[in-house]
């Protein structure tokens, strides 16, 4: 089939939700992609970081297979022999107590919701219905309709109400205003360490640490979205880790699947994960064999390759690289480790698609901003080779 029928056929019977760039890609490797005509493009995008450890890495590939040709599904009516290894492994890494495990990223978020407001009413005492969750502007968290009742992009929610309550609304990297919106009924403080979607907001030195603070000094937890900053994508195992903020509640998604599977998680210590009792929530595919298998590979290739240092000293690299570029169209450079966004004067999409001509694949944000966040396995040369043909498109 030629190109063209495949994006007709996507369009003729797939919702609108989404308005692809016109590539058809087929097949992935490492860093690379390819179309269904066999050109080559380098995956600058990551699926949204889900894809750190690069395209069908072989050792997650292969703990796939195996797994798959033993049991794929248990559901957690039973035990199976999978679910506690990756548990432990994600303990030991994550340095909590315990760790609860569902699919998507989102899934992830809710349950980490469900978790500070029954904490709220389990320990902090706060009265029946009265908890609140207090959240940033810009957030993106997902997209279930609890999530989307506190986002602050009108597309996100325009015709999707009644939304859940509990939730304040407070700006970005802004201390003061988390100090002020605190009160007896808060039970979290819920939070990306750099906006991802917003547009790769990095926000002030600091701001994480001195938020955990104000969180510990009013018995409010702490609860870091770490789906696309988290397992090395800037630069560390977690982009906590640049200010010493281990959150109380540290949610994970994406990577953790190594892009080959669905996985996430929360993790948390006893004090806030015995909260749950049996039946209180779950999952049918959480915790399958299949994921954790993934789960444990994606980790440990992570580890074994030192990943977050890689994503450290090339993303230093292609962000200086990339401030070379004299072009009267760009902005701001800014991200951290290898989630890099670069803010245009002008809408990005066009640009995304005159990348696509020149086979790189990125993908734009808030109207002006391009992402680029490559697989965390990326090399200079590769780098380089990027940097030519983005000059080419900016200059
Ligand atoms: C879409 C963006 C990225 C996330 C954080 C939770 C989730 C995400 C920090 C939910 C998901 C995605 C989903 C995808 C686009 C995308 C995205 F452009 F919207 F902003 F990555 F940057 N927390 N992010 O970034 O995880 O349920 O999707 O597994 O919704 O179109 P999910």
């Amino acid at each position: 089939m030629r190109k063209e029928e495949y994006i007709d056929l996507t369009f003729k019977y797939s919702a609108k939700n989404y308005y692809p760039l016109p590539v058809v890609l087929s097949y992935g490797e490492g860093v690379y992609v390819y179309d269904v005509e066999g050109k080559r493009y380098l995956d600058m995008l990551s699926s949204y970081s889900a894809l750190n450890q690069g395209h069908r890495h072989p050792k997650i590939v292969e703990a796939l297979k195996e797994q798959a040709d033993r049991l794929t599904l248990t559901s957690r009516a039973f035990h199976n022999d999978k679910f506690p290894l990756f548990c432990k492994l994600l303990c030991e890494i994550t340095k909590k107590d315990k760790v609860l495990l569902m699919n998507t990223g989102a899934e992830a978020v809710e349950t980490a919701i469900k978790t500070a407001r029954k904490w709220g009413y389990l320990k902090k005492k706060v009265k029946e219905n009265q908890a609140e969750i207090i959240v940033c502007e810009n957030n993106f968290h997902g997209r279930t309709t609890t999530i989307i009742s506190f986002s602050t992009e009108e597309q996100y929610k325009f015709g999707f109400g009644p939304f859940t309550p509990g939730f304040k609304i407070i700006p970005y990297d802004d201390l003061e205003s988390l100090e002020k919106n605190i009160n007896e009924n808060t039970v979290g403080f819920l939070v990306e360490p750099i906006q991802g979607e917003g547009g790769v907001n990095v926000p002030r030195e600091g701001y994480l640490k001195k938020a955990k603070e104000i969180c510990q000094k009013n018995n409010v937890l702490f609860i870091l979205d770490e789906i696309q900053t988290g397992l090395g994508r800037t630069g560390k195992l977690f982009c906590y880790q640049y200010e010493d903020a281990e959150p109380d509640i540290l949610i994970l998604g994406k990577a953790l699947g190594g892009g080959v599977y669905p996985v996430s998680a929360i993790c948390a210590n006893d004090n806030i994960m015995d909260v749950f009792t049996p039946g209180d929530h779950g999952s049918t595919f959480g915790g399958n064999p299949l994921a954790c298998a993934c789960g444990i590979a994606s980790l440990k290739v992570i580890l074994e390759e030192n990943l977050a240092e890689n994503a450290r000293i090339m993303g230093e690299y292609f962000i200086n690289r990339l401030k070379e570029i004299k072009s009267p169209i760009i902005k701001e450079i800014r991200g951290k480790g290898l989630l890099i966004g670069v803010e245009l004067k002008e809408k990005a999409r066009p640009y995304c698609e005159k990348l696509l001509e020149k086979g790189i694949l990125a993908k734009d944000t808030r109207e002006n901003v391009i992402r680029f966040a490559p697989p965390l396995i990326i090399k200079k040369e590769e780098i380089d080779w990027a940097i030519e043909k983005i000059k080419e498109v900016f200059q």
